[in-house]
């Protein structure tokens, strides 16, 4: 009998610690995923979104990937002096309980080299890799945006 017990706490301990593992990869949303709508011969494409993180624990990006895109960067735009530059990151820390927004101006995903550049309407598939190990599978909607101002690329 005694033993029976054990068996049944050891199943239930492990029970626990399969679901918060899971929840811990579920904590993370992405909102509001877009890139820009191109023209058909731009070679770098800026993509946007919201990442969530619902956890208590900090998580960072570490990469981006996506197949319609021979590379991924995440870049951070700053002021030097009155030039605007880009500036590519390694990560993107996500604090626990927060979220980070990349939009114009700011933090974004450059999307490097297009196989073909999709239209307004139109989603491309991206993957983000988180530090836990986490594996997200995103669409990003093509968006036209009109804005007054434009943003010049400094690579
Ligand atoms: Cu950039």
């Amino acid at each position: 009998m005694k033993s029976e017990y054990r068996h049944l706490t050891l199943a239930v301990l492990s029970v626990i610690l399969c679901l918060s593992n899971v929840s811990a990869e579920d904590l993370i949303l992405v909102h509001e995923a877009w890139m820009l709508e191109a023209p058909t011969n731009a070679r770098v494409i800026a993509g946007y979104m919201t990442i969530e993180n619902k956890s208590s624990r900090s998580r960072r990006l570490i990469g981006v990937s996506g197949q319609d895109f021979e590379r991924i960067e995440i870049h951070q735009t700053e002021m030097q002096g009155d030039i605007m530059r880009m500036v590519p990151m390694e990560e993107l820390e996500i604090p626990a309980g927060s979220a980070v927004s990349l939009e114009p101006g700011s933090y974004h995903l450059m999307l490097i080299s297009p196989r073909s550049v999709p239209k307004e309407g139109e989603a491309v598939n991206l993957e983000l890799q988180f530090d836990s190990g986490y594996t997200m599978h995103i669409k990003l909607i093509v968006r036209a945006v009109h804005r007054g101002k434009t943003m010049k690329h400094f690579h």
